[in-house]
């Protein structure tokens, strides 16, 4: 099945309001005015556009003026046009060629969905010949490094963990880069502990994991992914920044898509942070993260049709 085709059936929620709801609007042939236009603009409320939805609102009624909206196909070609606009950035995997080890950080707050990622980036990364080793460095909850040892021990990934309550996250962390330089692996997935703004001493420790792996390994970690909560929508964006001023952070994954309507929200947490989004998670299970492709994002989101499973 295509990516679109995965897409269109995991955010149904986010669909629903726009793709669906731009159906609904039209029913009965109805022609488009100021009335139509402010029922759409609340839709694209619905999907949590904020901001964007005032702007893209302004940018149909411009068009329509001019008479450039002639029913139902145009006005969602438009918008399609208009979101895509917002979300220009490179799609497509990461090189995890690069750099032997690749070291790849995940940072975020409490429940984010840090750990149910980083076991499906491995499972993804392993899927595509790499082997992965898996750092936790989670080690103010007992049972973080549990949960990525039984993913790990289940799908033939390698863990460096310690076993000790309140082990130091840098050690971990060191340890596992050092481990995944001497075992030449591909990629190497450091998890860490949620933690809050508020937390002070905790956001200043994840800069020195940071600087305990560049110790480790010059140049590294390669990358440091923020894992967002999707359900959270705009407001995942000042809960972002936050980590941004913290860390320097790379790119973000976007979790939970599956269970929100909120969708929308990416426009403005892509706008608003200036940082790729490099994934979405589109479910519990292993294998429901893809790829961040913003045009199939966007046809998912907004095109009709996608129903038939043909692919
Ligand atoms: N529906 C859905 N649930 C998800 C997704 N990603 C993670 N979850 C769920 O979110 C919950 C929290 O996930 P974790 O991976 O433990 O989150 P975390 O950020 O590691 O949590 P802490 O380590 O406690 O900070 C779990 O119940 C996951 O199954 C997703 O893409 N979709
Ligand atoms: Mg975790």
């Amino acid at each position: 099945m295509s990516l679109l085709r995965r897409l269109a059936q995991r955010l149904t929620r986010t669909r629903g309001a726009l793709a669906d709801g731009l159906s609904s609007l039209f029913r009965g042939g109805r022609p488009i005015d100021d009335e139509l236009l402010s029922e759409l603009e609340r839709l694209l409320y619905t999907a949590d556009l904020g901001p964007t939805a005032t702007a893209v609102t302004a940018e149909l009624k411009h068009l329509h003026g001019r008479g450039e909206l002639h029913g139902e196909e145009d006005v969602r070609q438009a918008l399609h046009a208009m979101l895509l606009k917002r979300m220009d950035q490179d799609g497509g995997e990461v090189d995890l060629d690069a750099h032997s080890p690749t070291v790849i950080l995940v940072v975020g707050v409490n429940g984010s969905g840090k750990t149910t990622t980083i076991a499906k980036l491995a499972h993804r990364f392993q899927e595509a010949g790499k082997s992965v080793l898996l750092g936790a460095a989670d080690t103010y909850r007992a049972a973080a490094a549990d949960q990525l040892e039984i993913w790990a021990e289940r799908n033939g990934a390698q863990i460096v963990r310690q076993h000790t309550d309140h082990a130091d996250p840098a050690a971990v962390a060191f340890d596992a880069v050092s481990a995944g330089v001497a075992r030449e692996v591909d990629v190497v997935l450091i998890d860490t502990a949620g933690r809050l703004h508020t937390q002070k001493n905790l956001m200043g420790e994840l800069d020195k994991v940071r600087r305990v792996i560049d110790k480790c390994l010059p140049g590294a970690p390669h990358h440091t992914w923020l894992v967002l909560d999707g359900t959270n929508g705009q407001n995942a964006i000042q809960q972002a920044r936050h980590f941004t001023d913290a860390v320097d952070v790379t790119g973000l994954i976007v979790a939970k898509l599956d269970g929100t309507a909120r969708g929308g929200a990416l426009f403005g947490i892509k706008e608003s942070l200036g940082l790729p989004v490099r994934y979405v998670g589109t479910g519990e299970q292993l294998e429901l993260l893809e790829v961040f492709e913003p045009e199939a994002f966007v046809d998912a989101i907004v095109c009709d049709g996608l129903e038939t499973p043909s692919d």
